[in-house]
């Protein structure tokens, strides 16, 4: 054998008490009589390396794989038959997430339905719309009082009670499948709430519980990480410690107070979220969304986000859910500047191993942003500055979600064209809260930073573009433009529930007393069945009939998948701006007009992206020039493919 060849074969973490082949031999003991055993074993080969890698670079512990390990073979040998089988089909389709057939919505159970079980009352409704993938919103048990809109989980084993059980969960998840509809749930695992049992044993002194968290007994460490951190709620609850008289320390807390940042420097958090994630993808779960991830490793003299560290971890658990349970797969919930947030899908070394799907939150931004200036340049900018994902992943596109909107613009994006960032994002505040000349929003203020003045937006969709003021006659054609783009960039556009009937806000929320402080409860209205049962809605202007036929159409177009991405480019006019798609199946040339009245676009600049390609799938029309021209209606949204296609 050649000294090249033994190198090669050599194991790869020499010096590790646990090598590979044992771990493969461990597998294959604990799997027993599992009859899917030697496909669990294939994709051990496959991933296994994945895991170990990352295992490698973030935990010293030499117990953790064969922790890990048998984790793996416990939850597949419990996977139920029909899991198994959804395994099995998804496996065969790979891509599944990233077809033009996905269409997402996302509400809360409560809001939605009152309940898991009669959630179950509502599939048909969602099938009627042309839904394929439900996120429900935070559902398992939280704190009592205030718990974040249910980001403050206090028992991941349980629903919460007003919702439903376990197995309510199951049924549902169940009843989605036959209906086509795969399901999302919210993992949440920066923090737990300060009634979850890890917490309460850290309280009454129990030290292997106190190291789940970041706790300390003076302000020395505290203030020495202050210095480089942020506030994500500066009004409501300021800095990123809070004093736990019980505990006698300080804890990280960096969203509410209540909210205890976990230790993933401690293997045993690693070791309890995939028995948490694995339980979930036992019960029907299909995808989690990955809340707050970015803020998981703290790293001194850092904003402690989007460390290395987050993405070897999600490497690894990935791995694991892909021998265990591969059916299900990951979105991360990175609401981080756009340079940061292509990282999750893995750049590098991570590349295509990470999470499968991310949110596009600088798209959504752009989008409002397009529509506040009449001007569509900003957004060719940004979105020409973001990197390439892999072709194996697929945006979360949006225009709402339940979160407040914050200005994610770049400056060097803004001076491209000449503007000021901070007065730009300082604009936009100002607009979408009607405090300008030219506004047609009706949103409201979000945590002004005191210090940084820094503000961010509340309010439905519907709301932001003027829908329920006489004097915005153009605003559900301004809502469904959006939301063409939302549907045009390729990856799983994602329907805030009550934006298919055009709700406005809700001003109700206050007199709610765990919802009076937080108000992003003005986008988080109660569902009117009364209405969305009728296909009716607010506007009067029939918007769910319009976005089901947009919904049509994007499943219609297989070149809407999201293995390749979408080009934008700005054209003479500032508010017309193009998404060139190339793809085998067809090219896609889509034209957007974001401003309130009609404009002239020189035929070729639209022309040169895909010659021949004029007619509009959405209108079935073709476009003619008129002397060299083509002619915008205001919020003109076309989507351009050959007549043949
Ligand atoms: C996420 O939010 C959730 O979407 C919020 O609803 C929760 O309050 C929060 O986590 C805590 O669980 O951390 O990575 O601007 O965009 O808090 C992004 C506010 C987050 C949210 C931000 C966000």
């Amino acid at each position: 054998m050649t000294s090249t060849v033994s190198t090669r074969l050599a194991p790869r973490r020499a010096g590790a008490s646990h090598q590979p082949a044992d771990l493969r031999a461990d597998l294959l003991r604990e799997l027993g009589d599992d009859a899917l055993a030697e496909d669990v074993l294939a994709r051990w080969d496959r991933w296994g390396d994945d895991l170990l890698d990352a295992a490698a670079e973030v935990y010293a512990d030499p117990t953790l794989t064969p922790r890990l390990v048998h984790q793996i073979a416990m939850a597949h040998r419990a996977r139920s038959e029909s899991l198994r089988e959804r395994d099995r089909a998804r496996l065969l389709r790979p891509d599944w997430f990233q077809s033009a057939e996905q269409v997402g919505y996302a509400a809360y159970t409560e809001r939605f339905a009152g309940s898991l079980p009669r959630a179950i009352e509502h599939i048909a409704y969602l099938q009627d719309l042309g839904v394929t993938y439900l996120h429900l919103m935070p559902l398992l048990q939280t704190r009592p009082g205030p718990d974040d809109g249910g980001y403050a989980v206090s028992d991941y084993d349980e629903v919460r009670s007003d919702l439903g059980t376990m197995d309510d969960l199951e049924e549902l998840s169940s009843r989605l499948h036959c209906a086509g509809i795969s399901l999302t749930l919210d993992l949440v695992l920066n923090h737990v709430a300060r009634e979850h049992r890890w917490a309460q044993a850290a309280r009454s002194g129990d030290v292997h519980y106190r190291d789940y968290f970041w706790t300390f007994s003076d302000r020395e460490m505290p203030d020495a990480f202050e210095r480089t951190l942020t506030e994500v709620f500066p009004q409501t609850s300021p800095g990123n410690f809070t004093w736990d008289p019980q505990l006698h320390r300080w804890v990280w807390t960096t969203f509410n107070s209540y909210q205890w940042d976990l230790n993933w420097s401690n293997p045993d958090v690693l070791c309890e979220f995939l028995q948490i994630i694995l339980n979930l993808a036992n019960r029907g779960v299909d995808c989690l969304r990955l809340d707050a991830i970015a803020f998981l490793w703290k790293r001194m003299g850092t904003n402690c986000q989007n460390q290395p560290e987050v993405h070897a971890i999600t490497q690894l658990l990935r791995a694991a859910v892909r021998i265990a349970a591969p059916a299900l797969v990951f979105k991360a919930e990175a609401i981080v500047p756009p340079s940061e947030v292509v990282s999750y899908f893995g750049r590098g070394k991570y590349a295509g191993r990470l999470s499968d799907l991310a949110y596009h939150n600088s798209f959504m931004v752009q989008i409002w942003s397009a529509l506040a200036t009449r001007d569509a340049r900003l957004m060719a900018v940004a979105m020409s500055h973001m990197s390439q994902v892999p072709t194996t992943t697929a945006w979360a596109t949006y225009l709402r979600c339940h979160d407040d909107i914050g200005w994610a613009i770049e400056d060097r994006d803004c001076e491209t064209l000449g503007w000021n960032g901070w007065a730009h994002r300082n604009f936009l505040c100002d607009f979408y809260t009607n405090q300008v000349e030219s506004s047609f929003a009706d949103g409201t203020v979000f945590e002004e930073n005191p210090i940084t003045h820094d503000r961010r937006i509340n309010g439905t969709a519907a709301s932001l573009c003027g829908v329920g003021r006489d004097d915005q006659p153009l605003a559900v054609d301004r809502l469904l433009c959006a939301y063409t783009m939302v549907m045009g960039l390729g990856g799983v556009p994602l329907i805030f529930m009550g934006d298919e009937i055009a709700l406005c806000n809700d001003r109700d929320y206050a007199n709610d007393p765990n919802h009076a402080d937080d108000n992003r409860w003005i986008h988080r209205p109660l569902m009117p069945w009364e209405v969305a049962n009728e296909h009716g809605d607010f506007s009067g202007h029939r918007v769910y009939d319009r976005l089901r036929h947009l919904i049509e159409v994007r499943k219609s177009q297989e070149s809407l998948h999201a293995s390749v991405g979408t080009e934008v480019h700005s054209t003479s006019v500032d508010a017309v701006v193009c998404f060139v798609r190339h793809h085998p199946a067809g090219d896609m040339t889509q034209v957007y007009n974001v401003a309130d009245h009609a404009v002239s676009v020189p035929a070729w600049e639209i022309d040169q992206y895909a010659p021949g390609a004029v007619l509009d799938a959405l209108s079935g029309q073709t476009l003619v020039a008129q002397d060299g021209m083509y002619e915008l209606a205001p919020y003109a949204a076309l989507w351009l493919v050959r007549e043949s296609a």
